[in-house]
């Protein structure tokens, strides 16, 4: 299909100099942990099915998470939380993501994030994230028709993104809505453009331990979002 073609054409995309070299060199120097893995060290594609109601925006791949295995979240100490709130709200059907062929599916929801390539320190350019940006609208246009709601997670996440919900036909209020945790904003679609319904966006802390070991985003809190979040969608 469609997103399936265009999942094959980012994994292989070398627009970022910088972060080509950098996935490949952590993808060949390794960490000891994984010294027995084959790294993906490869743009990574986002995850779940083609007709997803909910979509989950992240920041980037982890160096030796979704780098090391090729899908958004897997192996890493993120995607811990992450899937194993998901599956808690009924949205995945396994609390663990480890490698491609772990058997882990979601419930009509999809993970993707605004920038495709592991990056030096968790911190794309603004650069690399404009320059990332027309996958993801892409992305957008191919789920529109069955699309609903999405979560965004962190700051980042939302300043990349909003411009491509624009680009990809939605309206964005004026001023731009600000990122917060808890935050609900409205996107109008347009009457009359096929599949381009209004869809409800949700802004959450990040799921990174930076949030998640001081508490600042707990279990509960993340839970509740996907929980919202999941029932604008129709899940
Ligand atoms: O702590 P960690 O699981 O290694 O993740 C590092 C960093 O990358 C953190 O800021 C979360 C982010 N991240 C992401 O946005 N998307 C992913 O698929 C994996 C990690
Ligand atoms: Fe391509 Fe995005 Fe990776 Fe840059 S970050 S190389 S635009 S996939």
């Amino acid at each position: 299909d469609a997103l399936a073609e265009l999942d094959q054409r980012i994994s292989d995309c070398r627009a970022c100099p910088r972060l080509v070299d950098w996935r490949e060199e952590v993808a060949r120097v390794k960490r000891a942990a994984f010294a027995d893995w084959t790294y993906w060290g490869r743009p990574v594609p986002g995850f779940g099915p083609p007709d997803a109601r909910l979509l989950i925006i992240g920041l980037a791949p982890a160096a030796h998470g979704g780098n090391r295995t090729g899908r958004m979240f897997t192996g890493d100490r993120s995607g811990d939380v992450l899937y194993q709130a998901l599956y808690d709200v009924g949205l995945a059907s396994q609390p663990t993501a480890v490698s491609v062929d772990d058997g882990l599916e979601l419930h009509g929801v999809r993970i993707t994030s605004p920038v495709h390539c592991a990056p030096p320190e968790n911190k794309p350019t603004p650069g690399e994230r404009d320059a990332c940006r027309p996958w993801l609208v892409e992305e957008l246009r191919l789920l529109r028709p069955t699309l609903r709601a999405v979560v965004v997670l962190g700051a980042f996440g939302w300043q990349a993104a909003l411009p491509a919900f624009a680009a990809a036909g939605w309206t964005v209020p004026r001023p731009r809505p600000v990122f917060g945790h808890g935050t609900r904003v409205r996107l109008d679609g347009a009457d009359g453009v096929d599949g381009l319904d209004g869809i409800d966006l949700f802004g959450c802390f990040h799921v990174s331990q930076r949030n998640t070991f001081t508490g600042k985003l707990t279990p509960e809190m993340l839970r509740d979002v996907l929980r919202t979040a999941g029932e604008a969608a129709g899940l």
